[in-house]
């Protein structure tokens, strides 16, 4: 109940007498609710929590008593009407976020009291992790890390890549991963100057480029690596761009920390491809916060004035794409402490790794 109270004291600061809580990652985080189509109406006199019959016994055992349980008889949102108007409640704020256009045009259409938008409340405690958080976000870093010793075995000429994403994400199940937080990424050979592209039938060959951007989830918290390695020797120009991504990722790695600006860590992450003039290559964000979502506020952008809190957990993860020939990403989790941070993935980067098969 630690966090509803928190959420109540800012309502109260903010003036605002009554909450619906959509987003089920936000639920999940304020009453442990595991399982999904359920919402929350947070006020001083009373929490609900409004869910279908699916989901009525799992919630009699995650959540407190002191939560009360409602199961929706003919929608979610004729429901949560029904509460607000038996309960007499003035004032609504909801997730603009989450909602659809039409369910917040629903919505206000059937609470028919004041609503305000409140986006971004429960997010911005989401954002620093408690020490449960992080145990839980270090487990999941545990998963990605054994799969890619794993897979630097299992990785070969002719195989595919979808073979690759496949193999990971089977790995990562075999040893405790939920479920992937986000489509595994495999790309091979010119495919991996696709900074996002998703594993495809291509069959990896001799000299390719291999880039490997994949995350596990441990109840709940997920993780986010991302390594290139080579199939034997690649092009020259490929090699040398790895040096200069782990040049900016170490860059990046080593300076944040509490206190730093999130823009003032973009140039820092920047500076080497600036330097070799080859900015216009990294065409993606540096890094992003992991935790109950795979990417969630805050983000390390070059236009962000927003700064990094102790207990925070980044991703950085910069890349060069050059394309026709291949790309490199390097991307470690990063948890921000007060002076040195700690870098929580441990999967070997320094040097290119060629793996060791030849024709
Ligand atoms: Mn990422």
């Amino acid at each position: 109940m630690k966090r509803i109270e928190r959420l109540l004291k800012k309502m109260a600061e903010e003036k605002l007498p009554a909450m619906y809580v959509s987003n089920p990652k936000n639920v999940r985080y304020l009453c442990g609710f595991t399982g999904e189509d359920s919402s929350l109406i947070l006020s001083e006199a009373a929490v609900f929590f409004i869910t279908d019959s699916r989901y009525v016994e799992q919630a009699r055992e995650e959540l407190s008593d002191l939560i009360q349980i409602v199961c929706w008889t003919r929608s979610m949102m004729a429901e949560t009407a029904e509460i607000i108007r038996k309960h007499h409640i003035q004032e609504i704020g909801f997730e603009g976020f989450h909602l659809s256009y039409s369910d917040g045009e629903l919505f206000k259409s059937l609470v028919q009291i004041k609503t305000r938008i409140a986006d971004g409340w429960i997010e911005e405690f989401r954002a620093v992790k408690d020490d449960d958080e992080i145990s839980k976000t270090l487990e999941a870093v545990k998963i990605v890390d054994q799969t890619f010793m794993h897979i630097l075995n299992f990785i070969r000429p002719g195989i595919s890549e979808k073979q690759v994403a496949t193999e990971l994400e089977y790995f990562m199940k075999r040893i405790g991963s939920e479920r992937t937080p986000f489509e595994t990424i495999v790309v091979s050979g010119i495919r991996s100057a696709y900074p996002h592209g998703v594993a495809s039938e291509k069959i990896i060959e001799l000299g390719d480029m291999v880039t490997l951007d994949f995350g596990a989830t441990f109840q709940g918290y997920s993780s986010d690596m991302t390594r290139t390695v080579a199939v034997g020797k690649p092009d020259s120009r490929l090699s040398e761009i790895y040096d200069l991504v782990l040049e900016a990722e170490l860059a990046g790695v080593n300076a944040i920390c509490h206190g730093m600006k999130s823009k003032e860590l973009d140039s820092i992450i920047r500076s080497p491809f600036v330097r070799e003039n080859m900015n216009d290559r990294f065409n993606h964000g540096a890094g992003h916060s992991i935790g109950l979502d795979n990417h969630e506020a805050p983000f390390i952008s070059y236009r962000s004035e927003e700064e990094f809190v102790e207990n925070m957990i980044m991703t950085v993860e910069p890349g060069l794409y050059l394309p026709g020939l291949g790309g490199v990403r390097i991307e470690d989790d990063v948890l921000v402490r007060k002076e040195k941070s700690q870098v929580l993935t441990g999967s070997p980067k320094k040097d290119l790794i060629e793996l060791p098969f030849y024709e």
